[in-house]
């Protein structure tokens, strides 16, 4: 296992020597800033990031996202360009020494909340999700808002340019099926994975968050069958899950132990995202502090799940909540984030002893 915490190389509130006096981590899941979904990243983009992290002490072995351009996920014929240019991509990531990407496949948006601040009992702020709320910003009231020039529509964590595309994007998947949706992801697998074998990075989809349908937009991975199919669509050991447990752990009815476990012994999580969420309902819930006895999630059952099915992959503390007044991007704080490192060492070190 290695430890890395996520960096953004973009103004980053949390600096790369902060990361490196994190105890056991050796390394930062960071991705190259301001280049569009389907550029390619060349080698001097890449070496310029990759320098900073290496001058830190750091390793620069997880990306985190390369973005799957839309006309992909949409099936378009311009897919097979993007597709080629992520092929360029990732190979000049494996120059740099990247041994595992993290992505998604998620139409439109890459994951929802509806509070970026909600206040908990202690003080602290986390980010929360209420299905009710999600469930009145339907498309219409989206699209309607827009045209009266009307900010009543605003996605917490979204700027107004991106919310408004995102608009077109979604009438756009009104009329794509669940199994047109899943073609065009095998469309990509299909030719992707044989340059990730040949090249050695590990892919880890990331799971819908949270995974609950929104805007009708066809779902990707949100449970343990889901995650069957997906790997199935390719059967290359490259082909993996990032495990989020608390993406996962946000639908009551998965066992995220279990599914850890299941996939963990078939070598398919090369990364794993750890963090916990109370549910305040049976869809709503907010973030949490890592522990188990802060939130739903048995931390311990899941990474004991991981180890004694031979994971040997990267993982990393998730979102942290808002603490000791910290200003942040919301979830990636030092502060929260740190203290979830730590508890995340001691559960290895605890499991590995027994
Ligand atoms: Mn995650």
């Amino acid at each position: 296992m290695k430890m890395v915490i996520r960096w953004f190389p973009d103004g980053d509130t949390v600096t790369l020597e902060q990361i490196r006096q994190i105890p056991g981590v050796t390394g930062v899941a960071t991705f190259l800033a301001d280049i569009p979904a389907g550029e390619v990243w060349t080698d001097d983009q890449i070496k310029a990031v990759k320098d900073r992290v290496n001058e830190a002490g750091l390793e620069m072995e997880v990306i985190e996202s390369i973005n799957v351009h839309e006309d992909i996920k949409k099936g378009l014929p311009s897919k097979d360009m993007y597709i080629e240019n992520y092929i360029t991509t990732m190979r000049n990531l494996a120059r740099a020494g990247v041994k595992c990407v993290c992505y998604n496949f998620m139409p439109v948006m890459d994951w929802f909340r509806s509070d970026l601040y909600l206040p908990l009992e202690d003080g602290s702020f986390a980010m929360s999700y209420s299905h009710d709320a999600a469930k009145k910003l339907t498309l219409d009231k989206m699209l309607d808002s827009m045209m009266e020039g009307s900010n009543d529509f605003s996605l917490p964590g979204w700027e107004p340019e991106r919310f408004a595309a995102m608009a077109k994007d979604i009438e756009f998947y009104q009329n794509v099926s669940q199994d047109e949706y899943f073609n065009n992801i095998k469309y990509f697998l299909d030719a992707i994975m044989p340059v990730a074998e040949e090249c050695g990075i590990d892919f880890g989809v990331h799971p819908d968050d949270p995974p609950f349908p929104l805007f009708n937009l066809p779902k990707v991975v949100n449970c343990r069958d889901s995650i069957r199919r997906y790997l199935d669509l390719n059967r290359s050991k490259r082909n993996g899950l990032t495990l989020c447990t608390g993406s996962l752990g946000a639908n009551k009815d998965n066992d995220v132990a279990a599914i850890a476990g299941e996939f963990a012994k078939e070598g398919r999580i090369p990364f794993v995202h750890l963090r916990n969420i109370k549910h305040t309902s049976d869809t709503d819930f907010h973030e949490s502090a890592h522990l188990s006895s802060c939130g739903d999630l048995d931390m311990y059952a899941i990474v004991k799940a991981l180890m004694d099915n031979g994971f040997d992959g990267y993982i990393r503390p998730d979102h942290g909540r808002k603490i000791w007044g910290e200003v942040s991007r919301p979830g990636y704080g030092l502060y929260d984030r740190a203290l979830g490192a730590a508890y995340i060492n001691g559960l290895w070190e605890a499991v590995s002893k027994q």
